[in-house]
């Protein structure tokens, strides 16, 4: 698989202002935020897309959930966050390794656009 930006903050050759780590994910602030608070969870595994999951990776992409909602906790999203994953060009995925986008701090829109 590419190596993608991601890989490389996971391996701190790029700098990425960090919310958490753990063996299996990594959570930093979004280098172009679309909200007040806008993090991205990442597994550490190179996963490309939600396209690629395969049985046994319930229990990763249910840890990476978990961590955005204690994040969420951690920074005062006491009024309410959303948590997203663009999938593929038309979903608006622009970096190929699996992110969940956890956005709040203001009144968010739907639909999307
Ligand atoms: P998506 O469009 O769903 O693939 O989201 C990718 C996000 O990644 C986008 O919101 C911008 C963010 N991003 C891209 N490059 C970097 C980077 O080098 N550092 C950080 N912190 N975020 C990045």
């Amino acid at each position: 698989m590419a190596e993608t930006v991601f890989s490389r903050i996971i391996a701190r050759e790029i700098p990425a202002r960090i919310e958490h780590e753990d063996d299996r994910c990594l959570a930093f602030h979004d280098v172009a935020p679309q909200a007040p608070v806008h993090v991205l969870v990442i597994p550490k595994r190179p996963i490309p897309a939600l396209t690629a999951l395969v049985d046994g990776d319930e229990a990763l992409i249910g840890h990476l959930v978990l961590v955005a909602t204690r994040i969420a906790d951690r920074l005062g999203l006491a009024g309410g966050y959303r948590l997203v994953v663009n999938c593929g060009r038309d979903g608006g995925q622009s970096v190929d390794h699996i992110h969940v986008h956890l956005l709040g701090g203001r009144a968010l829109g739907w639909p999307p656009g």
